[in-house]
């Protein structure tokens, strides 16, 4: 969705009309696409620490043990070592991306966004098995500045209610201190209403699970349409870059004449562009 030398035939059609200046047709060619938004399909990328969880994840989505052959490769090792892409259930409409953990030798932090390509994705998943971690708030942040949502999942739930069994703590009060822990965490990087998930694998009739697949068909047209409105924003961008680099050779050429007449000509096309893209989304929704 966000590679804008990856457009649907209508998308080129958006981008064109507003290379062109025709607000209105952009405008009409980009309504169509938002209607037969429930075709567009999206990709979702469970990310989280190695080991947390996140192959088997990928298969209690997709309905299939993690001993079958066409499963996500789940172990107590570092396992999943490239990003890989699974289909999901009976819904054609979504891809489930499998990525590596975020922090481990061949991922360290600072380079896993760029060497999975984070940006790529339309929707993330973020896996944590223990309490919130610095790598976590990360992702957190880095999803929420790329404009995007995310589910927070907290797994092995099965480990933390055993451990509060020994103990003999209340099993109630133990899932909601993780729950409201996962939430004040995620609030206090300013994410908004955080959408979180108490899951465990062996067990996913208890907990969460069930929620979170509800959840996450209902959002669906939602995502569609975020993901939609991102392309057409990175489209607009893509234009105004082009423009600014045009604008850039012909001030190199030109500029002595340009200054001489103390005019500044580029502030005018970038601003018109911007003001483009803006009416055109302003328009459709
Ligand atoms: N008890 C328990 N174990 C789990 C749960 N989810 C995953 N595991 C185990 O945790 C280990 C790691 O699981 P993976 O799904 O491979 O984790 P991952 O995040 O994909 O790991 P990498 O790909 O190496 O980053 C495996 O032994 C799983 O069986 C859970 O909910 N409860
Ligand atoms: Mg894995």
């Amino acid at each position: 969705m966000d590679n804008c030398d990856d457009l649907s035939p209508e998308m080129e059609q958006v981008q064109v009309a507003m290379q062109n200046g025709d607000l209105v047709l952009a405008t009409v060619k980009a309504k169509n696409v938002l209607e037969k938004k429930k075709n567009t399909s999206i990709t979702i990328a469970i990310t989280g620490e190695r080991g947390s969880g996140k192959s088997t994840l990928v298969n209690a989505l997709r309905g299939v043990s993690d001993d079958d052959e066409a499963a996500a490769p789940v172990g107590v090792e570092e396992t999943t070592l490239e990003p890989k892409q699974y289909s999901y259930r009976n819904n054609p409409n979504i891809t489930i991306w499998d990525l590596p953990g975020i922090g481990s030798s061949h991922y360290p932090a600072d380079q896993y966004l760029r060497k999975v390509g984070f940006e790529r994705f339309d929707f993330f998943i973020i896996v944590s098995d223990s309490r919130f971690r610095e790598n976590d708030a990360k992702l957190a942040l880095e999803i929420q500045k790329m404009k995007k949502k995310f589910y927070f999942i907290r797994s092995k739930i099965d480990n933390n209610i055993r451990a509060a069994e020994r103990r003999k703590k209340d099993k109630d009060q133990t899932l909601q201190e993780i729950r409201q822990d996962c939430i004040k965490n995620l609030k206090e990087l300013n994410i908004q209403s955080p959408k979180v998930f108490l899951v465990s694998a062996p067990e996913l009739h208890l907990y969460d699970f069930h929620f979170l697949c509800e959840t996450l068909e209902l959002d669906l047209p939602e995502l569609q349409r975020d993901a939609l409105l991102l392309a057409l924003l990175n489209i607009s961008l893509n234009i105004i870059t082009k423009k600014k680099n045009n604008i850039h050779t012909f001030i190199v050429f030109t500029g002595s004449s340009v200054c001489h007449r103390g005019r500044c000509i580029s502030p005018w096309f970038i601003c018109c562009d911007r003001c483009r893209s803006h009416c055109v989304i302003h328009f459709i929704l």
